[in-house]
């Protein structure tokens, strides 16, 4: 990446110099080699939400790649409302500004692209683990390890930018995370028994995404699917597909070009899901 792309803005001011826990910021940039995700940074030790800054700096016109990363979030989002636990320098939140050139309807495709460079990203740490649940989820033994979280502003035809909000479990520890989610989440340091380096983590990550988005760009979502259906958690298993009171049963099929979960419903008739929560059922 040239210098002259490479602006940082550590806009925290109670930021302490030399925290030995915190990310630095402006070593992962120079060490950073693709020319888009990352160029520029903007880094606080606590935010409300990465997303929702990331949103005001993309309506304020900032370029496309620009990443937001908090060391912790007091308001973290995850779909529909519901909460991202957000401890302070354990984990990873961070928010990437992207413009691509998608019709609406196929704004889910950041989605899935994000989770291939994301389950690549955890696979180098533990090989043959990973699983994507559909379709923002990255499972390790059945819990959760990351979520993504995807928002798109549209005009009437064409996706103005997307924010692609992404939180991994990294040097989260099980007595660490509060009880209604213990059961079902874990970490990098929950699987392997050991920390890991944050920085590295997210610089392969940040590469993955600037790669994986890169091949979206150039070969549409047909260049990635592949990898996607690979790491697809529970296809061939019966689910339950849950969005706000509507329930749809049937057997995970995979996904369509659009990103769309497809089931087969127990009266054989494929159904294309848009949204929802997946929930295995016993077979
Ligand atoms: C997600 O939503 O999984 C999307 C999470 C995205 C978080 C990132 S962090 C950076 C950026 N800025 C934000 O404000 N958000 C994004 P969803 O599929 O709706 O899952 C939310 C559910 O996951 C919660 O209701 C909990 O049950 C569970 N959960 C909450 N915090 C968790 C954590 N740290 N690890 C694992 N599970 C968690």
């Amino acid at each position: 990446m040239s210098d002259v792309n490479t602006v940082s803005s550590s806009e925290d001011p109670d930021a302490i110099e030399g925290e030995p826990a915190a990310l630095d910021v402006a070593r992962l940039q120079q060490t950073l080699t693709g020319s888009r995700i990352g160029a520029q940074v903007h880094y606080f030790r606590e935010i409300g939400s990465t997303n929702s800054h990331a949103r005001e700096l993309a309506e304020a016109g900032a370029a496309e790649g620009t990443v937001v990363i908090a060391e912790s979030q007091s308001q973290g989002r995850g779909r529909l409302g519901r909460r991202w636990e957000s401890p302070a320098f354990s984990n990873l939140y961070l928010s990437i500004l992207l413009r691509p050139k998608l019709a609406p309807a196929h704004a889910a495709q950041i989605t899935l692209m994000a989770a291939v460079a994301l389950a690549d990203a955890v696979e180098a740490y533990i090989p043959g683990q990973v699983a994507i649940k559909w379709p923002n989820d990255i499972l390790v033994g059945n819990k959760k390890l990351a979520g993504i979280l995807t928002e798109a502003s549209c005009d009437s035809e064409c996706l103005r930018y997307v924010i692609l909000g992404v939180g991994i479990n990294v040097n989260y520890s099980r007595q660490a995370m509060p009880p209604e989610i213990r059961r079902r989440a874990t970490s990098l340091l929950e699987v392997t028994g050991k920390p890991i380096d944050r920085e590295t983590f997210l610089r392969r990550l940040l590469q993955g995404i600037e790669r994986c988005y890169g091949e979206l760009e150039n070969a549409g979502f047909a260049a990635l699917a592949q990898r996607w259906q690979s790491y697809f958690a529970w296809r061939g298993r019966r689910v339950r597909v849950e969005l706000l009171d509507q329930v749809t049963i049937g057997t995970a099929q995979g996904i369509d070009r659009d990103g769309a979960l497809l089931l087969l419903d127990d009266s054989g008739v494929e159904r294309r899901i848009l949204a929802g929560d997946v929930i295995p059922l016993e077979n």
